[in-house]
C-alpha cells in the first residue's frame, strides 16, 4: 500500500501538471545526470544513444516513486497503527509538501497529496480486515489503485501540441529539395541525401514546448543598456535564405548515425548583431528555453544563421521550434535549439556539455561512413555512405578493399546547393551549382570480390587534406579515424 500511495502521488501529481514526464519526474533527472560521473554519462550516451532519454526518465520515475512511497512508510512507522487518521493526514501533508518543494507548483502538490492519500486509504483499508487472506487482498487492492492512478495520469496528460502542417510555397525551396533528390545515390541502408529521419539530441526528457507567439530573442551586451528584443513575427518577416546544413553530434561514433542534413530557412545572425549595436567583445553565450547554454567565440556566431523552417516546414519541436541557431562547421552541440538569448561577453563562457567534460567547441572532424553494402544485379559489390568535413568541404572519398593497402577514388554526389539569397532566381538546378557550404556528400564504389575482406574508407577535404587515420573515441573531443567494415560477399 505504500507503493500504491507512492505511485498514486506521482501519477496524480504528474497528471495535475498536464505534462509528461512533468516537473516531478524531471526534478530527478537533472540530479541523476549530475551525480553520474562524466565517464559513465559519456558511455551511457554512446551506448544508449536515442534510448538514453527513456532510460533516464525511467530511472528518475523509479527514484521519485520510491521517495513518495517512503513518506507513508515513515509516517506509519513513527506513528504506529493506533491512529490511522494521523497516518493518513501525515501522508497527505508529507507528500504534498515534498511535491511542492520539488516542483514549486501548487497543482502538482495538491494532486500528489490527494492521490497519495486516497490510494493509501483505499489500499490500506485491508489492514484491519479480518477476512481469510487479508495480505493477498491488500496486494490486489494496491495493484489496482496503482494501475488506476497510472491510467488517470496517462489519460489526462496533454500530448505535445501539434504544429500546423504549414509548408512554405517557395520556388527556391522546391528547387533545392528537388536538387537533393536528383543528385542522390540510391544507397539501401544509408540515409538519403536530404535526411528523412533527422537525429535529435538534447538534454530534455520530454520535448520542450515553446510557442511562436511567446518566443522572443534577446541580444544583450555586458552591462550595456537595454537589451535588443526581436519576436517571431519580426524575425520571420525578414527576407529569408535557404541553406543545406549538416549537423553531427560530438558523441557520434566514427561509423555512427548521429549525422544528418536538412534544408533550413532563416536569416544570418550578423545583421541582427549590428542592429542590436552589439559591443565589440570577443565572446558570446547562447541560452535556450530548456536551460541549455553554450559559450563560444563571437567570430563563429557572426557566420551563424537563425532558422525557423526545416525542409520547408515549420521547425519541428524536437529540432528547436520556433527558432534555433546553426553555426557553420562546428559540432552539433553549438547549434542551440529553442534559442532565447544571445549574450555578448568580454570573456569566454561555459557550456552545458563542457561542464560535463566534453570538448565539442572545435571544428567538426572529417569522416566518411560505410552505411550501405549491397550486391548489384550484375554481381558487383556496391558500398556507399556519406562523407562530411564541415566547412572544409569534401573533395573526395578513397576506398580500400584490401584493408588499407591500395586506394581508389569513389564516386561522389554533386555538392548540394548552398545558400540561396532572395535576389537569386533558382528556377534551374544549374543556378545553384558550386555553393555548398557546410553539407555532406554521398559516395559509392563498385567492385568484385568473392572472399570476405575489409573495406576501409577515408574522406579528402576541399584542399586535398586526407582524413587522419588515428582512431579516437567520441569522448571527449569527437571520434576520429578511418571507418573499417568487414564484408562477407557470400552473405549478400
Ligand atoms: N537548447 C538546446 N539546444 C541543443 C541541445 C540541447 O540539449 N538543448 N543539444 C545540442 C546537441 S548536443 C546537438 S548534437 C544538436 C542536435 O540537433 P538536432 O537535435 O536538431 O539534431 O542540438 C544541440 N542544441
Ligand atoms: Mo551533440
Amino acid at each position: 500500500m505504500f507503493l500504491a500511495s507512492g505511485v498514486a502521488a506521482v501519477g496524480v501529481g504528474t497528471a495535475a501538471s498536464r505534462e509528461w514526464p512533468g516537473p516531478l519526474v524531471e526534478a530527478f533527472t537533472d540530479p541523476l545526470v549530475s551525480v553520474l560521473p562524466n565517464t559513465v554519462l559519456a558511455s551511457a550516451i554512446l551506448t544508449l544513444q536515442d534510448a538514453g532519454r527513456p532510460v533516464l526518465t525511467f530511472a528518475a520515475l523509479v527514484a521519485v516513486v520510491a521517495l513518495f512511497a517512503a513518506i507513508p512508510a515513515v509516517v506509519t512507522a513513527t506513528r504506529g497503527r493506533r491512529s490511522r487518521a494521523d497516518a493518513v493526514l501525515g501522508t497527505g501533508m508529507g507528500q504534498a509538501a515534498a511535491a511542492l518543494v520539488v516542483t514549486m507548483n501548487p497543482f502538482v502538490a495538491l494532486g500528489a497529496g490527494v492521490g497519495g492519500v486516497v490510494a493509501f486509504t483505499v489500499a490500506g483499508a485491508g489492514v484491519t480486515d479480518t477476512a481469510t487472506s487479508p495480505r493477498r487482498r491488500d496486494l490486489l487492492r494496491s495493484v489496482a489503485v496503482a494501475a488506476g492512478s497510472v491510467g488517470i495520469a496517462w489519460a489526462s496528460i496533454d500530448r505535445v501540441a501539434q504544429l500546423p502542417d504549414d509548408e512554405l510555397d517557395d520556388p527556391a525551396v522546391r528547387a533545392m529539395l528537388a536538387a537533393a533528390d536528383d543528385r542522390e545515390f540510391d544507397l539501401p541502408g544509408a540515409e538519403r541525401l536530404r535526411s528523412r529521419e533527422f537525429f535529435a539530441v538534447d538534454i530534455n526528457t520530454s520535448t520542450p514546448v515553446l510557442e511562436r507567439d511567446e518566443w522572443e530573442l534577446r541580444i544583450t551586451g555586458d552591462g550595456a543598456g537595454e537589451p535588443f528584443v526581436i519576436d517571431y513575427e519580426d524575425l520571420t518577416s525578414r527576407e529569408a535564405e535557404h541553406r543545406f546544413v549538416t549537423l553531427r553530434c560530438v558523441s557520434d561514433a566514427t561509423n555512427g548515425e548521429l549525422v544528418d542534413t536538412a534544408l533550413w530557412t532563416g536569416v544570418p545572425i550578423a545583421p541582427l548583431l549590428e542592429e542590436a549595436d552589439a559591443p565589440a567583445e570577443c565572446c558570446v553565450r547562447l541560452e535556450a528555453h530548456d536551460g541549455y547554454y553554450h559559450g563560444f567565440p563571437r567570430e563563429a556566431l557572426e557566420r551563424g544563421f537563425l532558422a525557423w523552417r526545416m525542409d520547408g516546414k515549420l521547425l519541428p519541436r524536437a529540432h528547436g521550434h520556433p527558432v534555433r541557431a546553426l553555426i557553420p562547421g562546428h559540432w552539433g552541440e553549438i547549434n542551440v535549439k529553442w534559442l532565447t538569448d544571445i549574450e555578448i561577453r568580454d570573456e569566454p563562457a561555459e557550456s552545458y556539455w563542457g561542464q560535463h567534460g566534453w570538448h565539442g567547441d572545435g571544428p567538426v572532424s572529417t569522416v566518411a561512413k560505410v552505411h550501405s553494402v549491397t550486391a548489384t544485379d550484375d554481381d558487383l559489390l556496391r558500398v556507399g555512405g556519406h562523407a562530411y568535413a564541415g566547412t572544409r568541404g569534401v573533395s573526395g572519398v578513397e576506398v580500400s578493399v584490401d584493408g588499407g593497402t591500395t586506394w581508389t577514388d569513389a564516386e561522389l554526389t554533386d555538392p548540394l546547393p548552398g545558400s540561396v539569397t532572395p535576389g537569386d532566381d533558382p528556377t534551374s538546378v544549374a543556378d545553384l551549382e558550386g555553393r555548398a557550404g557546410d553539407a555532406w556528400r554521398q559516395w559509392r564504389y563498385e567492385y568484385t570480390a568473392d572472399e570476405p575482406h575489409e573495406v576501409v574508407v577515408r574522406a579528402v577535404e576541399g584542399d586535398g587534406t586526407v582524413q587522419p587515420r588515428e582512431e579516437t573515441d567520441p569522448y571527449p573531443e569527437g571520434a576520429s579515424g578511418w571507418v573499417r567494415r568487414e564484408i562477407d560477399p557470400t552473405t549478400l
